[in-house]
């Protein structure tokens, strides 16, 4: 089982795949490139899934490097976790709409949920998940706060992939 992380740059997706994984991380270059790719491991029920740090994007259109590898990853993953930045939301769901047009299931992580909050921005949570289709769980990576949920989610989200 692969987990992807994905989401625009700057959102925060290296600090959730902190916090999913623990200290057996291995960075490698994507083969070929000078693109950076991290990778760990959790624990999903009884079995280990690999988590996947992938680089930050804006769109599946490549227009970088960093980009193309994004999309190659994409086609690996079992499962994309698309961090997504809540103080930035219209610009975030951009990538999220793409990413909901493949065939890969995906869970959103609705990060920087405190800087949102501190800033007076208001999501309706419920609704936005009624109007993606997927769950999404609201972060604050630099704390933890949100990650169990996230992850109690992931189960359902997985499960998606065999029916
Ligand atoms: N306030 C707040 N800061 C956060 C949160 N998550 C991440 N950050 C901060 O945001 C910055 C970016 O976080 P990263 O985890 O590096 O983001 P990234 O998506 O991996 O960035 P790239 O790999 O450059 O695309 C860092 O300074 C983090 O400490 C959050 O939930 N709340
Ligand atoms: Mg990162």
């Amino acid at each position: 089982m692969k987990l992807l992380l994905m989401g625009n740059p700057n959102v925060g997706k290296s600090a959730i795949f902190s916090r999913l994984t623990g200290v057996n991380v291995i960075v490698s270059n994507y083969p070929g490139t000078t693109v950076e790719l991290k990778k760990g491991a959790m624990k999903l029920g009884d079995q280990w899934a690999e988590v996947i740090d992938v680089p930050g994007t804006y769109t599946l259109e490549p227009i970088s490097r960093a980009e193309e590898v994004a999309v190659e990853m994409l086609k690996k993953g079992d499962v994309v976790i698309n961090v997504v930045d809540a103080t930035n939301l219209e610009r975030s769901l951009y990538l999220t709409l793409q990413l909901l047009e493949r065939k890969t299931p995906v869970i959103v992580a609705l990060n920087m949920w405190d800087e949102a909050k501190h800033k007076g921005i208001v999501i309706d949570v419920e609704k936005l998940e009624k109007l993606l289709g997927v769950p999404v769980a609201p972060t604050v990576a630099i704390t933890g706060e949100g990650i169990k949920e996230l992850v109690s989610r992931l189960p359902g989200v997985v499960l998606r992939t065999v029916t």
